[in-house]
């Protein structure tokens, strides 16, 4: 490691006999301390007092990527978590910059995705008495409840042990988020260089996996014998884990229907046999034995009971048994009763399993027969909706299109977000590949979209298509230029239905525009070309289509408008039931 960067015989002792000692400073232990790990991009954006770190490290070789708004910075880092199981790092200036990135820091944690955010901080001596410095804030004291954990490094010869609990706490057990707060003293402490050198640590073995116990493995086993209409949740931990070969097998060996969450999609095709997709609604209350791997009952999955799961009121549990396999000894019991918890990594658990897999009975073939039937009746609907071409387009014909260019392109990566415009593609644009949807998450959160689109640019090296509402693109739209910068194949399609759901409401009073209403007509694909980015419009599904096919073969920033039915959507798209309103009635 080419630690050694100054000699300082300025700060030496000025006798003539002594030796320059070689030191090095705080910048570059941070620098080193992250090469050492192989944490080799930074998505942030520079100020004092983190602007040299910023320019230091990328002459040193790390990935420096440059955002407009640490937020966006910040959703990158968590979505190149999820995707490489290192923590991504997101690197702010002290309060206000620590702030915007904040969001994402709980965000990462809230979807369990490990991340680091490193925010410069002012003078630890003024903050705490709080005589009014520069960006003063307690800013280890404000991450600390929405956070997995929090450090922070006050001497030089530290920062190793910092980077390393950091790294340690984001991705064992349940990954998370992590701050790590680094006082702009400590970028210009410098030590000796050797000293400096030993106090870097290299972790070893940063997520360790975690066995199941074997009496719990029967158990689980021992039920899934016994069911008369099994079912396999896939959640976004069973993605995470990156376990995709023996998932595979265990659903094919088994012949078990399944479900895939929203960024499961693709753990194995979503037009596979055994998909259960097209047929959740019958499912989810006839199941008798539900295996969640790496899925929550959260909100996602109506909390496990009510109507959805054949409860009769929407808080009486239905009648299935569960088994959840998890990394997290707390989530069992969290929402409904679970039979056959599994405490243990994805891979490991899912490896157990399959050694007894032999003694499983095959899915029983009336319960396949009857979903099969769910799922045929409902595909052929699906078809013929998507089969239609109106004018102006709806989300159904446009997605017809943006379905197409996916399947034409299993390995493209595939960001999403909005309401309409995200429950739409989720349900009709199938996903070939593990780990190729990426979207609003556990939140439901707007503004992921461009920040995921560079992370994923740049983690993966393949095609990344944005299916993006017209409100979502606003939260992070000025990342375009960010997409232009560094010039990554990033093909933003905006479904532009002049607002939030919907275009058509008016203010009663007549005064102003509805608060759901944005400017008519407006042209997103103007917003790119100021960028030197492709800006295309499409009025028709052939114009869509022409735009994505040649973002594709030029691998060029792209953003197409796509002027889709403002009367198209509804209120919330699937998840209207929600609002208070509807939830009074
Ligand atoms: P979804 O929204 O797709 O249903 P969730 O985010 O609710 O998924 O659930 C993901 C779950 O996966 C979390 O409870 C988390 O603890 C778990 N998890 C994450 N990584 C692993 C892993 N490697 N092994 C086991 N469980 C994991
Ligand atoms: C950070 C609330 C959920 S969905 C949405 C908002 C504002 C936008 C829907 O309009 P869009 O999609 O994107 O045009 P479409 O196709 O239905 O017209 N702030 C944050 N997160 C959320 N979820 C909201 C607000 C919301
Ligand atoms: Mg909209």
């Amino acid at each position: 490691m080419a630690i050694v960067t100054e000699s300082a015989p300025a700060a030496a002792p000025s006798t003539a006999a002594a030796q320059p000692q070689e030191t090095v400073d705080g910048f570059k232990l941070v620098i080193e301390a992250l090469k050492l790990n192989g944490l080799d991009t930074i998505y942030g954006l520079p100020g004092i007092p983190i602007t040299d770190l910023t320019r230091r490290a990328q002459a040193d070789g790390i990935r420096v990527l440059s955002f407009r708004h640490e937020q966006n910075a910040g959703y990158a880092a968590s979505i190149a978590g999820f995707l490489t199981q290192k923590p991504g790092i997101c690197l702010t200036v002290s309060a206000p910059g620590f702030l915007n990135g904040l969001n994402a820091l709980a965000h990462a944690t809230t979807n369990c995705f490990p991340m680091i955010l490193i925010s410069g901080s002012s003078e630890r001596e003024v903050v705490d008495l709080q005589q009014g410095d520069y960006e003063e804030m307690d800013q280890l004291a404000v991450a600390k409840p929405i956070c997995k954990a929090a450090f922070r490094v006050l001497h030089a010869e530290d920062i190793g042990v910092g980077i390393a609990r950091a790294i340690r706490a984001a991705v064992s057990g349940r990954p998370g988020g992590v701050y790590l707060d680094l006082p702009a003293k400590l970028f210009a402490q410098s030590i000796e260089a050797e000293a400096g050198r030993k106090s870097l640590i290299k972790v070893v073995d940063p997520a360790p996996k975690q066995l199941p116990a074997p009496d719990a493995v029967k158990r689980a086993m021992d039920l899934l014998k016994s069911a008369k209409k099994p079912l396999i949740v896939l959640g976004k931990g069973a993605a995470y884990a990156q376990a995709d070969a023996d998932i595979k097998a265990l659903i094919e060996k088994t012949g078990i229907p399944y479900l895939p969450m929203s960024m499961a999609k693709g753990l194995l095709p979503d037009t596979h046999e055994q998909c259960a997709s097209a047929a959740r609604s019958f499912v989810l209350p006839e199941a008798d034995v539900v295996m969640l791997i790496g899925a929550r009952l959260n909100w996602l999955l109506s909390h496990g009971k009510g109507k959805t799961w054949g409860g009769k009121s929407s808080k009486d549990w239905g009648n299935q048994k569960f088994i959840q396999v998890d990394i997290s000894p707390i989530e069992a019991d969290s929402n409904v009763r679970i039979d056959a918890p599994v405490v243990g990594d994805i891979g490991s658990v899912v490896a157990a399993f399959l050694k007894d897999i032999a003694s499983v009975p095959r899915a029983p073939a009336d319960w396949v027969n009857a979903i099969n039937e769910r799922k045929s009746k409902n595909v052929a609907k699906m078809g013929e909706t998507l089969a239609k071409d109106p004018s102006p387009m709806n989300f159904h014909s446009a997605l017809n299109v943006v379905r197409d260019i996916v399947k034409a392109n299993p390995d493209a990566m595939l960001v999403n977000e909005g309401a309409n415009a995200l429950d739409f593609t989720r349900s009709i644009v199938d996903m070939y590949k593990p780990r190729k949807r990426i979207d609003v998450g556990t939140w439901g959160i707007m503004g992921i979209g461009m920040g995921y689109c560079v992370a994923a640019a740049v983690v993966t090296k393949q095609q990344v298509i944005a299916i993006e509402g017209d409100s979502a693109f606003g939260f992070s739209g000025m990342e375009v230029e960010t997409i232009c910068r560094y010039d990554l194949p990033v093909c933003i399609v905006v479904m532009n239905n002049n607002g939030v759901y919907r275009g058509t409401d008016v203010d009663p009073t007549g005064r102003d525009p509805a608060p759901t209403v944005f400017v008519k007509g407006a042209r997103y694909d103007r917003i790119i070309e100021a960028f030197g980015g492709v800006g295309a419009n499409a009025t028709t599904p052939a114009e869509l289509r022409k735009a994505m096919e040649e973002a594709i073969r030029s691998r060029k920033p792209t953003l197409i408008n796509a002027v889709i039915d403002e009367t198209a959507g509804t209120e919330s798209g699937r998840i209207t039931g929600l609002n208070p309103t509807a939830k009074k009635k």
